[in-house]
């Protein structure tokens, strides 16, 4: 569980690594899962932006009981998962992620999310690691983007320079089988993997039900915009109720 001073950093600081620690046996699993997928759809070699779009197994990993007990902590005791997604930075080839906040084309209303990354390598400054503009969620706005269209990024949003001061950036730097959590509104990125290391990390996000995660707006709105569709998303049931009672949730046995 997070200790109050692990609490007090997520809120000023927009994230926190707790003390968790996956087991070596369940790392194997995702990795042996993601071999395959990347073996089925080449194209996402360096990132796949919902996994389980196309892989139901890795929702087991995804509804861990720790990592809901975090999550509860942090969103309340009613949430949903509603996306995973895969950003593996394979050795000598991995894209950059340009800074940016979460949630510029995310259908959920009112936006709310924490997103749990998981280390599937360890994540260190030679192989890119994440990076946070520390406390740069705290306004809770989204700030100015504009569309990068170089294909060798994982995401082609991109913050403007003048929204945010990469001096104040601090590198996440993470052992194999250690997450982190993340608000929605946090500023982050990370640097392109020339290194022979591969920097594999796997998303998880989750939403309180407070929030909907509006299929229609995501017909009218978003969908033109990534490559995977927001609308033909499925929202998984992790915990308590729906207290929206607008969300379509899945319920799973796990
Ligand atoms: O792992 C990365 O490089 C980017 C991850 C990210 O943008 C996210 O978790 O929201």
């Amino acid at each position: 569980m997070l200790n109050k001073k692990q609490l007090e950093k997520y809120y000023e600081d927009g994230y926190v690594i707790p003390d968790f620690q996956m087991a070596e046996k369940e790392l194997l699993e995702i990795e042996k899962l993601h071999d395959q997928l990347i073996k089925k759809y080449p194209k996402y070699l360096n990132y796949c932006p919902a996994i389980l779009q196309y892989d139901e197994s890795f929702l087991k990993y995804c509804l861990n009981e720790k990592i809901l007990n975090l999550v509860e902590q942090l969103i309340g005791k009613d949430f949903a998962l509603w996306n995973s997604s895969f950003f593996a930075k394979p050795a000598f080839n991995g894209h950059a992620t340009p800074w940016h906040q979460d949630g510029q084309y995310w259908p959920i209303r009112p936006l709310a999310t924490c997103t749990v990354w998981l280390a599937i390598d360890d994540a260190t400054e030679e192989n890119g690691c994440l990076k946070f503009i520390k406390g740069s969620h705290r306004d809770k706005k989204l700030k100015k983007h504009e569309f990068n269209k170089n294909e060798n990024l994982t995401l082609h949003q991109e913050l403007l320079k003048t929204e945010y001061n990469e001096d104040d950036s601090v590198n996440l730097i993470l052992n194999r089988g250690q997450i982190s959590l993340h608000d929605v509104y946090l500023v982050h990125g990370s640097e392109a993997n020339f290194s022979p290391k591969s920097r594999r990390g796997m998303t998880m996000r989750f939403m309180p039900t407070t929030s909907v995660f509006d299929h229609k707006l995501a017909r009218e709105k978003y969908n033109n915009l990534n490559a995977s569709k927001y609308s033909d998303r499925k929202i998984y049931h992790a915990r308590g109720i729906d207290i929206s009672k607008k969300n379509i949730l899945h319920y799973t046995n796990m």
